[in-house]
Formats: structure tokens, C-alpha cells, sequence
């Protein structure tokens, strides 16, 4: 046995230490990074930028020294998008969809009932679609390392269980500051009030809003269970976040500094989703016991929302989104092949 061990351990060893010279011949310099993020740190977004400062800080030898900065201390996402393209903060992690005041065409991922299911929307992501829109940011300040998941977005309210389109009538709801959000629940017939994610809680706790739309995994981490009863399991928009660099930070960084990042975005993105999935699997049990209403909307209605919310596609198509529209549908049948 000990014959057998022993070799083993040192092997081991040996592959730490040689891992950690790698790091030391490769060109990397010691750099503090500022990682900005809107949701707790005891949230899946959270939990991710912790996963990546430890990956980042094992395969640099400890130089690069990521530090993250949660509950929006930094800025909201907007704010902190700002903050990246003059430099001033290098990373953030945040909705797609506060992208649009950047690049439109990221609106696209906002449209209601496009993914069936978390494969599809890596399958998309990931692919040759995800990585070509993130190719616009560039020309803009900021560069995309990884799609991180957000997920599937679910209404709470404090007036009533959204079981019919009709139920979202007049209720007056928080959206994402993105006009495709705005278009579809005014189509739905709510009162579609845009606002950042930072003051949501404060503003369902004050009634300036009746409700809002997120992930499971966000109302629990946010605890809007404290403030509203309802929770109406519509998952209307599959909704990605994305792992934005500054370019000009960017920029300044060696070939080796910029792929130790790149891969350490990557695994966090791999740690990130399936975190994120077990916690939305346990996600509704929790929210019961804390005394929300769960429902589920059938089939039926939800067809009948993806109807009422037509004008919202028709809009975007219009105002210059119909090419990356069809780029995502055709990918979208790529992916359910
Ligand atoms: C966190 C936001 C959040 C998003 C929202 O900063 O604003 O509702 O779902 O995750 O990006």
C-alpha cells in the first residue's frame, strides 16, 4: 500500500508545483480586479463571482487578485456598464438585457417564450450566435467573456395570482430598463414601470410597485418573499447575464493574463449554472414555507400571452431587430435538432 501511495501523493505534488511554475513563467504581473454585481452575495450571482476569484487566484499563482463587490456597491448595471467602458471598475456580471442602451440587438434575448428550456438557451448561448453578438461589444468599450444564467423569469405581486392574462391588468409592475419588457407587459395590460434592480426592494416594500418579474433564485436571494405574496410561475423570458470586461482594462493585459481570465469565466460559468438549477429546483418549496402563493400558469394562457405579446416582436423587428431576430430563430432550430 504504501509503495503504491506514495508515488501517488508526489505525483500529485509535483503537478501542484508545476501548475504554479506554469503560472509564474507565464506573462502575468500582479493586478487587483474590481468584479461589480447587482444581486446579495449570498445569491447564485454571488456564490459564481466568489467561485471565479478563487479559480482566478489558483491558476495565475495567486496574481490575479479579483475582488468582488455585491449589492450593487459599485453601481447598479447600467452604472457599472458606464463605469467599464471609461475604465474606471474592470469587471462586472449583469442582465443581457440592461445591455440595450449599449446594443440594441441584446434585446433580443428579451422577447417572451423564445427558449423551451435551459439547454437551448447554452446550446444558443454558447454557440456561434451568443459569441457573435458578444463580438458587438467591443466597437462599444466593453468585451463579453461568458453568458452566466440568470433563468427563467417569474411574476410576484401583492394583488392577486396571475392565473389569466387578464389578471396582470392595471397591476403595476417593475421591469428591467429595456423597452422590449416595457412593450410586452403594457401589452399584457400591466403598468410597466422601468427601474433599476438596486431600488426594486425598497419600492415593493414602500407599494410604489405592486410586483416585478425574476428568477426564482432572485426572490429568494432578494428576499421579495418578505414583500409580496404572489408568485406566479409564468417563466416568460429566459434571461441570460453576461460577464463584461472594460476593453481598455482589457487591453493592457498580456495574452496570458487574458486567458487565465477567460478560462476562470468559464469555469465559473460551468460552477454557476448548475448551482443555479439546483437551488430554482428547491427554490419553490422555500418560498411556500416562507408564506407565498405559488401557482403555475397552464399551457393555454401562457400560448395566449405569446400572443398578446406579438406587438413587442413586432417592435423590435422594426427598429432595426429583425436581422438578429432571424439569426436567433435559425439558431434556435439548430439547437433542437
Ligand atoms: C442584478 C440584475 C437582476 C435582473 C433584474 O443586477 O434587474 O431584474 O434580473 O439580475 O441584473
Amino acid at each position: 500500500m504504501k509503495l503504491l501511495i506514495k508515488p501517488l501523493v508526489m505525483g500529485f505534488i509535483a503537478a501542484g508545483v508545476l501548475s504554479s511554475q506554469l503560472a509564474q513563467a507565464a506573462d502575468i504581473q500582479p493586478r487587483m480586479i474590481r468584479f461589480g454585481y447587482g444581486l446579495a452575495e449570498d445569491s447564485n450571482q454571488g456564490r459564481a463571482v466568489k467561485f471565479f476569484v478563487d479559480e482566478l487566484a489558483k491558476r495565475s499563482g495567486g496574481k490575479l487578485r479579483a475582488k468582488g463587490f455585491g449589492g450593487a456597491s459599485l453601481g447598479n448595471d447600467i452604472q457599472m456598464q458606464n463605469a467599464l467602458v471609461g475604465g474606471a471598475q474592470e469587471m462586472m456580471v449583469g442582465s443581457t438585457a440592461t445591455l440595450v442602451g449599449v446594443v440594441k440587438e441584446f434585446g433580443v434575448y428579451d422577447l417572451p417564450f423564445l427558449f423551451a428550456n435551459e439547454k437551448e438557451a447554452d446550446a444558443v448561448l454558447d454557440g456561434p450566435f451568443g459569441q457573435k453578438l458578444m463580438a458587438r461589444l467591443p466597437e462599444k468599450g466593453l468585451v463579453g467573456l461568458s453568458y452566466w444564467e440568470n433563468g427563467f423569469r417569474n411574476v410576484t405581486n401583492t394583488k392577486r395570482p396571475i392565473t389569466r392574462l387578464e389578471d396582470l391588468q392595471g397591476v403595476k409592475l417593475r421591469v428591467m430598463q429595456n423597452p422590449v419588457y416595457i412593450d410586452m407587459f403594457n401589452s399584457f395590460g400591466a403598468n410597466a414601470v422601468p427601474m433599476a434592480f438596486s431600488e426594486l426592494f425598497t419600492a415593493l416594500e414602500t407599494k410604489a410597485v405592486d410586483g416585478q418579474e425574476n428568477p426564482v433564485n432572485t426572490i429568494q436571494s432578494s428576499k421579495f418573499y418578505e414583500v409580496q405574496k404572489y408568485l406566479s410561475m409564468t417563466r416568460h423570458v429566459y434571461s441570460p447575464w453576461i460577464v463584461l470586461v472594460s476593453k481598455r482594462w482589457w487591453e493592457g493585459l498580456s495574452k496570458d493574463e487574458r486567458k487565465v481570465i477567460q478560462e476562470a469565466a468559464n469555469a465559473a460559468r460551468d460552477f454557476e449554472r448548475k448551482d443555479t438549477r439546483a437551488e430554482a429546483e428547491r427554490g419553490i418549496a422555500f418560498l411556500r414555507k416562507q408564506g407565498m402563493q405559488v401557482n403555475f400558469v397552464n399551457t393555454a394562457e401562457l400560448q395566449r400571452m405569446r400572443e398578446k405579446a406579438k406587438p413587442a416582436f413586432d417592435k423590435f423587428a422594426a427598429d432595426s431587430g429583425a436581422a438578429v431576430l432571424k439569426e436567433l430563430q435559425a439558431a434556435l432550430v439548430q439547437a433542437r435538432k
